[in-house]
């Protein structure tokens, strides 16, 4: 859907479609905000916690089927399968259209149908997008109050004719006698369908965050990555930080991650080091393109945190815990005696009394945990103490390094700087972690995530690969790219890196290393530090050696593996890449160590 005349015409189809009782075209007011929360609390989907301890704030428990994104269940339906690409669930958009208009035929019957406009980016900056989201769930209006920028200024230039990304979402579970609500209406067949090329999403069945809150996965990684491709510039699962050496000096930096490998903590961090400052900019997605100046540019479309709640704590991430005092919506967490959320994390010993995400009286023996393990608080970005007034700037903030991480037991070394643009390609490329909560499958699992992006690219992957190679041209200064591994464990399976606060000493390197204040060893995997800043740090010079060693043996077999990964695609995986992978393995092979 792409013009503003189509937006009366798209609501009524939807309304002959799914039979709504009532619609409500959202303002984006305090008042709707209330409005929303009262009906959650009427039908049970929240509880108001403690005033006094979180103030304005609710809390939700899911449907216990409805707690994580359904990959197998997401697909990208391009007119050919091959713009889909071998990591995509690929379907005919005739036949899903076919799908959808079954799926969706009746089923916001009893229910009211929220008309939501949105805009994805600061409202006025040129990156920014727009978005009307149609759901039956006020729980999805209330998120995306919180996640964007919502309501009659984003309606306002919708009207005045700025293109939108069409999504429609639904719980799938039609109300056909007067009191038959559930807390969590969901529906046990689900799906989501995107249609890059009309810019369109479909959402069923879910009422959890990533496939419901149509602004955040589906349009601002999925649809964005493929307007991206098409405009030339790049939507990336990115958090976008800032830091700030003891001269004043700020450089930004967007990084990596796959889901639930600390990007939330990573963004809101405190330093240890003195006289350095860490600012958040974002915490999952960044929209990047190359100015006039030659340099590249970032945004952050969201406007709010979808975080991971456990392992948060006043120790770790003090940032965040602030940010939760107020106005949030706290996700399967568990709740206290006295209306207070918890999670495995938050303290070392739990409190007495406590309600686990299913609502049961919990015990800390239990092999369960209170909260699930993909909890999440929904929070305003602008709660954040270390938010930056940059994030509202609308050209963005210029991009000095990119920083690709991952969760890796074994091998890959705390931080390696590349050769070049292509070899950083090369290693977003190679990007693999050990399986989290936030998707459904097994934890613990490595599995490849190349940009950290598997689960949100919007077209083939190889022509992703291919796009990001070809951001490099003259006349532009390419930022420096990076791989970093905090998860690194030895023998006795205990991480080595202390990790949180002490990343700083990390980011300080990656920092000179820009500068070009600071040198490294040349090895055949990349630079690596000859030192980091270790004072105040109580590491063991053999504990910090395990950091940086190189298992040859190791990364061969890492490397062979990767040769058959990226076999997947085929003729559309870029020849330089394979040629830099042939590179390294051979002076690996050869023991060419070099200094
Ligand atoms: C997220 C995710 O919710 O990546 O941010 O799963
Ligand atoms: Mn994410």
């Amino acid at each position: 859907m792409r013009a503003s005349t189509h937006l009366h015409q798209f609501i009524k189809d939807i309304v002959d479609l799914c039979c709504p009782d009532n619609v409500h075209v959202c303002s984006g007011s305090d008042d709707e905000y209330d409005q929303m929360c009262k009906i959650m609390e009427h039908n049970g989907t929240a509880i108001r916690l403690n005033q006094l301890k979180r103030q304005n704030c609710l809390y939700v428990r899911t449907d216990p089927s409805d707690v994580a994104r359904v990959e197998e269940v997401t697909y990208i339906c391009s007119q050919n399968k091959d713009d889909a690409g071998p990591t995509n669930n690929w379907r005919d958009p005739i036949e899903m259209r076919e799908k959808i208009l079954s799926l969706f035929s009746r089923s916001m019957h009893g229910r009211t149908m929220y008309v939501i406009p949105y805009v994805m980016g600061p409202i006025g900056s040129p990156m920014s997008k727009c978005g009307i989201e149609i759901t039956d769930s006020p729980y999805v209006v209330a998120n995306m109050k919180i996640m964007s920028r919502m309501g009659r200024e984003a309606l306002s230039l919708i009207e005045k004719g700025e293109e939108f990304v069409a999504g429609v979402h639904s719980v799938g579970m039609p109300i056909n006698n007067v009191n038959e609500e559930v807390p969590w209406p969901c529906n046990k067949e689900k799906l989501i369908a995107h249609f890059p090329e009309s810019r369109q999403i479909w959402s069923f069945g879910s009422g959890y965050g990533g496939n419901a809150l149509l602004g955040k996965k589906c349009f601002a990684l999925r649809i964005a990555s493929a307007i991206g491709r098409d405009d030339g510039w790049l939507a990336e699962h990115m958090l976008i930080m800032g830091v700030t050496n003891p001269n004043g000096v700020t450089k930004y930096f967007v990084a990596a991650f796959p889901s639930a490998c600390g990007k939330t903590n990573l963004a809101m961090m405190l330093s240890t080091l003195p006289g350095w400052s860490i600012s958040c900019i974002g915490d999952d997605i960044a929209w990047m393109y190359f100015g006039d100046d030659g340099r590249l540019y970032a945004i952050n479309p969201e406007n709010g945190f979808f975080g991971v709640a456990p392992g948060t704590s006043v120790e770790n991430n003090p940032n965040a815990m602030k940010c939760i005092e107020k106005n949030t919506i706290f996700t399967n967490v568990a709740l206290t005696e006295d209306f207070d959320v918890w999670w495995e994390g938050m303290t070392k010993v739990p409190p007495q009394g406590l309600r686990d995400w299913k609502g049961n009286a919990w015990d800390s023996n239990s092999k369960s945990t209170a909260a699930h393990p993909n909890s999440r608080f929904t929070t305003p970005i602008r709660q954040c103490p270390s938010f930056d007034k940059m994030g509202d700037d609308l050209r963005g903030v210029p991009i000095d390094g990119i920083i690709f991480g991952g969760r890796r037991s074994t091998l890959i070394p705390l931080v390696l700087e590349s050769f070049d643009w292509v070899h950083g390609v090369l290693l977003g490329a190679s990007q693999s972690s050990e399986k989290t909560a936030a998707a459904v499958g097994v934890v613990g699992e490595v599995r490849h995530d190349p940009f950290a992006m598997l689960p949100f690219c919007g077209y083939n992957m190889g022509d992703y690969f291919q796009h990001w190679l070809d951001q490099e041209k003259d006349g532009r200064k390419m930022p420096k790219i990076f791989s970093v591994n905090w998860f690194r464990k030895d023998d006795n399976g205990s991480f080595i890196w202390p990790g949180f606060k002490e990343n700083v000493r990390v980011l300080k390197w990656i920092f000179e290393r820009i500068d070009e204040t600071v040198s490294a060893n040349k090895t055949p995997i990349g630079y690596l530090p000859k030192e980091l800043d270790r004072v105040g740090l109580n590491i063991s010079d053999d504990k910090l050696n395990q950091l940086f060693d190189i298992d040859i043996d190791g990364f061969l077999k890492n490397i062979e593996d990767l040769y058959n990964y990226f076999n997947i695609f085929g003729d559309k995986f870029p020849k330089v890449l394979h040629q830099k992978l042939n590179i390294i393995y051979f002076n690996l092979k050869n023991n060419n160590l070099f200094s």
